[in-house]
């Protein structure tokens, strides 16, 4: 697909919020991945994420957007958790900065050593600031975060406010897979007042309840993965897809 960013935009205008579903390529097998991606997509879904923090063998990934890319029309977007999550084959790539991290090496370093691949794989690089809530996940330790209490909706606010001083187009609110808790509508609330640009939220997103306070809040799009790796029901998700985006319209 051609112009992931305006596709994306287009049907946040047109739908009132959007589902992405992450796939993990380390969890799901490659034929399990593209009739999961197939189902989602039939549920409502608007787009792909594939990869997450502890996805790092590049082979498995390669495999897994190839396969997902012959079953679904709408488009794959690349979620590195490092330099090694960056595989030809998929439309976009969530190229990330991890603001609130203390390691210099995934607020900057990491794009640089992974940037002349996103040109080479013909990648459309989604220009993404990538902000860590709350503690105890896999994303919150891989990432060194300095992280953001959920009751600090004010943090996050200065980090997304930041973003888009630096130009930075979409922002993305991370609880992190599996989280206990999701990130809280207040928080979204505060980002959504002075960020401008398409705002993501993930992590411990599983009903249409929460789906729903989350995109009332603000949210333009809600990321689910653990639900869905973990077997839960397609009827659900068809819901959470009717539930944000009856809340925006
Ligand atoms: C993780 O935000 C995504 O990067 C999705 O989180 O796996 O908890 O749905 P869950």
């Amino acid at each position: 697909m051609k112009n992931v960013e305006s596709y994306l935009k287009a049907h946040r205008k047109k739908k009132g919020a959007l589902l992405f579903v992450l796939i993990d390529s380390e969890n799901a097998g490659s034929q399990s991945a593209s009739r999961l991606a197939k189902q989602v997509e039939k549920a409502g879904a608007s787009a792909i994420l594939v990869g997450g923090s502890s996805a790092t063998d590049q082979f498995v990934m390669s495999y897994t957007v190839r396969s997902i890319k012959k079953s679904v029309k709408i488009p794959i977007i690349l979620f590195p958790g490092n330099v090694t999550g960056i595989v030809p084959g998929a439309d976009a790539i969530l190229f990330s900065s991890l603001l609130n991290s203390d390691n210099p090496y995934f607020i900057s370093q990491a794009q640089a050593l992974g940037a002349p691949s996103v040109l080479k794989f013909h990648l459309e690089p989604l220009p993404t600031a990538y902000i860590i809530i709350g503690e105890g996940t896999t994303v919150w330790h891989v990432g060194s975060a300095r992280t953001i209490p959920f009751d600090k909706p004010n943090l996050a606010s200065m980090y997304a406010l930041s973003a888009q001083f630096m130009g930075m187009r979409f922002v993305y609110l991370e609880a992190g897979s599996g989280a206990k808790s999701n990130v809280r509508p207040e928080m979204v609330a505060a980002v959504r007042k002075v960020f401008k640009g398409f705002l993501i939220v993930g992590g411990g997103i599983r009903n249409p309840h929460t789906a729903g306070e989350i995109v009332k809040a603000g949210a333009d799009a809600i990321v689910i993965g653990t639900y869905i790796e973990k077997g839960g029901s397609f009827n659900t998700i068809g819901d959470i897809v009717k539930t944000i985006q009856s809340v925006r319209k």
